[in-house]
């Protein structure tokens, strides 16, 4: 296929760039001499984001046309796709990244010097796409960005909300929230007005039977949305295929307001019909690892559920197989629970729509489906209530109670006379409402459940999911530990490092294969080599200096040694025990000599993440944070012997700037908790060593790099529930180092007390869930173990080599193949030269 064939039927990406101009312009244009003329009248802000305009143009330009042909030699070649579903996509900016990819970022930087610009200016104008509120939406954005470069015939769908996730802005030491409104001048998507899908819900099922006398159930629905596709080219590194992410948007069905209502002078409701509609896709959750049971919620997921599998079953049909090559033709991927949905409707679509009997109909599906399990936190396993299901949702009830009631027969014959079993596994939860269990169905419904890192998916098989261990054997559950895209996070974060990685390397390769990282070890003792790696280093930790004092006005020392942690603001993350640890600090300088504290490594520790709006307890730990810094900052006593910061609005492009410039980064969850982590990768991956659990990659990071590289401490996971027993029971002695540090806080040396009840007592009073005070004493101990160790600046370079020599496992090309070989059983599309 050639760039001009037709493409309408094939519902894969248009728009400009592909249909050619008829006849060749001879354009003399503006040379740099007279665009310099003109811009002088125009504000500098002004220039720049036409500069970020122009270029973003240029390589949106590129993108289309390997992206049309990529979606033209998926559907000839009409092999299994991968359909990754997520309700979040963390894309960050996309113009460094297609620069990168495109590979011709050189090109573009002496382009726009001829004009006068500087590239990272153009660069910093682009609005970050934050779809997505932490590891999970990330690890979605990696699958992308990989699944294109090694070639796989794969589509992510998500939603296009108007407002992703929040800005943060700190006001007096409190996070404020500030709508995100990020879709103007988007030059990343493309609306699809031609590909739209009515989406139902509400009404009732009516019963009827066919001429064979046969029940046909059919959903006479109360209420119609329409899902109108708006799609983003995904490139990949390298490589010709530019795959394609498709986002819903919600609008009225009927696309317009209702005239009659608004010629009466009804001007409110004329256009509420319109409003409702819209605001399904308004708006992204603002919680990680925590669900709410709203219904707009549910809306959301049926609603992207349904106009993803409407597509993913229109294309298939094209295809003209018979049902029963579904499977051999279609692999969808649910990210974490929260589609589904997506197992009901396709079963729906299969019985009441195409007429398939319901043992075949089922077959199909578990056949399609593959589940990733991403957090074992109660709090974040999805239930929806049966009344809020029942009316949002009717058919797809009864479709679920028949899946349970299948489900529970096979259970009863196999394990007879086990009501508590049954009662266990069933996916409904006889509590008042009852409940259903989103992650059963997934469980049921799929062909393989993952965990994201080998002590997570140990844990969810010995834990939440253990009867289903029991019912299905072990072979349904699996493991594949998470990576991240070293394009992102490595060749764009850190062109230094990448750079002087490639001299060492003899070319780019690693950033396709990163095991051969491995062949850095043998440069660990080259002089040359170890000051080259220090140096990029002290040039990260400048850049990061400027965006703290551009952020926070604070001056940072460059040479002190720079401690970071930056994540979402969660209990179980435990930057209350950071900032705890920090305080420790204060107060041990504050109580030395003027000679101790001379022999002391000066230190920035640097924090930033949002909070969920509605938690409490996280918005609490900001604000200890800030009252911390306040005080810390302007004693004067202390002056560079310690420094806290509190970045706001942490986000990726943020992200890129901080993760090369580490020394010490923290990740110090309560031993189980954190599923895996990614941040943990990318900090190492650019030369900074790791504080840390052993929870989550921590302990298969430690594995590859070798303990000596890594700063371990803490409780391990299975002593946790013993400990939190314990401490139930009323067996809890408060650690005395934090002691002192929660008596400075009552004592009000950061402020008013009060302000940190909750925080203090969640400790000292109601059982320490997160187990604070018992990880203290370690805590401290190894830090200060950091601090010795960094004094030898040898050693220290040389662990920071050989770990990131030995990272090669992380990359999200292993994950991804991983995926491909074990749970979708797809192959990448070969890509011929001459194409
Ligand atoms: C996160 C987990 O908290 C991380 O440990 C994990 O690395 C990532 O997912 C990716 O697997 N997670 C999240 O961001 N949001 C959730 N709702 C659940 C897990």
């Amino acid at each position: 296929p050639s760039v001009g064939a037709p493409i309408a039927d094939l519902q894969g990406p248009v728009g400009p760039g592909f249909s050619r101009p008829k006849h060749k312009r001879t354009f003399t244009g503006f040379g740099p001499s007279e665009i310099k003329s003109v811009e002088a009248s125009i504000p500098e802000p002004l220039r720049e984001a036409a500069a970020y305009s122009g270029t973003a143009l240029a390589f949106r330009d590129r993108l289309i046309i390997e992206w049309n042909r990529t979606q033209q030699r998926q559907t000839f070649t009409d092999q299994k796709r991968v359909y990754y579903l997520s309700l979040e996509f963390l894309m960050g900016r996309a113009l460094d990244n297609a620069m990168l990819n495109v590979g011709m970022k050189d090109i573009a930087r002496d382009g726009l010097a001829d004009l006068g610009f500087r590239i990272e200016d153009a660069i910093s104008q682009e609005h970050d796409a934050a779809l997505g509120n932490g590891g999970l939406g990330r690890l979605a954005a990696c699958f992308l960005d990989s699944m294109a470069t090694l070639n796989y015939p794969a589509w992510g769908y998500g939603l296009r909300y108007r407002y992703g996730i929040f800005k943060q802005e700190i006001v007096n030491g409190y996070q404020m929230e500030i709508p995100d409104y990020w879709l103007d001048n988007n030059p990343w998507e493309f609306p699809r007005h031609d590909i739209t899908v009515d989406i139902q819900f509400y009404g009732h099922v009516n019963k009827t039977y066919d001429e064979d006398g046969k029940v046909v159930y059919s959903w006479e629905a109360g209420e119609t949305v329409r899902a109108v596709a708006y799609d983003v080219p995904i490139p990949g590194y390298r490589t010709k295929t530019t795959n394609n992410l498709r986002l819903w948007s919600s609008k009225a069905s009927s696309g317009e307001f209702d005239f009659q209502k608004f010629n009466a002078g009804d001007y409110e409701s004329a256009v509420a019909d319109q409003q409702t509609a819209e605001t399904i896709s308004a708006v992204l959750y603002p919680n990680d690892n925590l669900e709410r049971g709203k219904e707009l919620r549910l809306k959301q997921q049926y609603f992207w559920c349904a106009a993803s599998l409407y597509d993913i079953v229109r294309r298939f049909k094209k295809t003209k197989r018979a049902w029963s090559e579904f499977p051999d033709q279609v692999a969808i991927q649910l990210n974490d629970t929260h589609p589904t949905l997506a197992i009901v409707e396709l079963q729906r679509i299969l019985i009441d729509v195409e007429g398939l009997e319901w043992d075949e109909a089922w077959r199909i599906v578990t056949g399609t489906f593959g589940y990733t399990n991403h957090t074992v936190l109660p709090e974040a396993l999805e239930k929806w209530s049966v009344p809020l299901m029942q009316n949002l949702l009717p058919r797809h009830l009864q479709i679920i109670y028949d899946i349970n009631l299948f489900f529970l027969q096979s259970v009863e014959k196999r394990f007879p006379n086990d009501r508590d079993m049954l009662s266990r596994v069933s996916i409904i939860e006889e509590s008042h409402p009852k409940m259903v269990r989103m992650a059963y169905i997934a469980i049921i419904g799929s062909h393989k459940v993952n965990g994201v890192a080998e002590l997570h998916s140990d844990l969810i098989k010995t834990t939440i999911f253990k009867d289903f261990v029991t019912i299905y054997g072990p072979d349904r559950f699996t493991n594949v530990t998470n990576g991240i895209t070293p394009r992102r996070w490595l060749h764009q974060a850190n062109p230094e490092l990448s750079a002087l990685i490639a001299d060492k390397l003899g070319g780019y390769d690693f950033l396709t294969d990163l095991t051969l990282l491995d062949k850095l070890e043998a440069f660990v003792d080259d002089k040359n080599f170890r000051q080259e790696w220090s140096d990029i280093k002290a040039k990260n930790k400048l850049r990061l200096a400027k965006l703290i004092k551009d952020v926070t006005g604070y001056s940072v020392n460059p040479n002190s040694l720079f401690d970071v942690q930056v994540k979402r603001i969660h209990e179980y993350k435990r930057q209350q025990l950071n900032i705890f640890g920090v305080i420790h600090r204060y107060l041990s300088l504050k109580a030395m000599t003027p000679e101790e504290r001379k022999k002391v490594v000066p230190r920035v520790s640097i924090f930033g993440g949002k909070a969920a709006p509605g938690y409490w307890m996280a918005k609490s730990i900001i604000y200890l944070i800030n009252s911390v810094a306040a005080v810390v900052n302007k004693d004067e006593e202390i002056g560079d012997l310690l420094k806290v910061i509190f970045i706001e609005d942490y986000n990726v492009s943020k992200a890129e700037i901080i993760c090369p410039a580490s020394d010490i980064s923290e990740h110090i969850s309560t031993a189980g908790t954190e599923a895996s982590g990614t941040s943990n990768m990318k900090f190492v991956l650019n030369g900074g060593l790791i504080i840390g659990t052993c929870d989550g990659a921590n302990i298969e990071i430690t594995r590859e790099i070798g303990e000596q590289n890594i700063f371990l401490f803490g409780n391990l996971a299975e002593d946790v529930e013993d400990l939190r027993h314990r401490h139930f029971y009323g067996d809890f002695q408060l650690d005395p180092q934090l002691k002192r540090v929660f008596d400075a806080i009552k004592e009000g040396t950061f402020g008013d007390p009060s302000s940190f009840t909750s925080l203090i007592s969640s400790i000292e009073e109601h059982g320490d869930y997160y187990l604070v005070s018992d990880d203290f004493n370690s805590y401290i101990a190894t830090h200060d173990m950091v601090d010795k160790e960094f004094q030898n600046q040898e050693e220290w370079l040389a662990k920071s080599i050989t770990s990131v020599a030995r990272m090669g496992f992380f990359s999200m090309d292993r994950v991804t193949n991983e995926y491909a070989d074990s749970i979708w059983n797809v192959e990448p599309l070969n890509i011929a030269d001459e194409d």
